[in-house]
């Protein structure tokens, strides 16, 4: 019986290691956010994007204020944050929010490099960011 135990509890180990299959496999990833943050509100209390950490909304939450609401085209930028580790937040983003007319656009390194799949309109509902770009984002641009 205790043998049978001990199987269970490495299987349910084993397990977890599983489901945790992508921070295992990038060890080198932080994944986590270090707190909640919120960004611009010295502009304005325009509410423009918010990432939470968990891809189901909850966790630590990363605001984006500014002064007005975005503008209609994405060639004038409104919010950039070249490397979301300034505040904590590298590769921890799961799911955004936008309003007040802005779109996101993620990048996977520092300084709007590597993989991004533009602008989408995530909505006030939000979204998952996706399996690709899952706990990976280091910037972003709104508009
Ligand atoms: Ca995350
Ligand atoms: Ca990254």
């Amino acid at each position: 019986m205790k043998r049978l135990s001990n199987l269970l509890v490495a299987f349910l180990l084993a397990s977890l290691l599983f489901t945790n299959g992508p921070g295992m496999a990038q060890a080198n990833y932080r994944y986590r956010a270090h707190g909640d943050v919120k960004i611009g509100l010295k502009y304005g209390t325009h509410l423009r994007a918010k990432f939470t950490e968990h891809w189901n909304g909850t966790g630590h939450t990363f605001l984006v204020y500014g002064s007005t609401k975005c503008t209609r085209s994405y060639t004038r930028v409104d919010n950039r944050v070249p490397w979301l580790r300034s505040y904590g937040w590298d590769n921890a983003a799961s799911r955004a929010y936008d309003y007040n007319r802005c779109d996101v656009k993620f990048y996977e390194h520092p300084d709007f490099r590597g993989r991004s799949k533009g602008y989408t309109n995530y909505g006030a509902r939000g979204g998952y960011v996706g399996n690709r770009m899952n706990d990976r984002i280091s910037s972003f641009k709104l508009s």
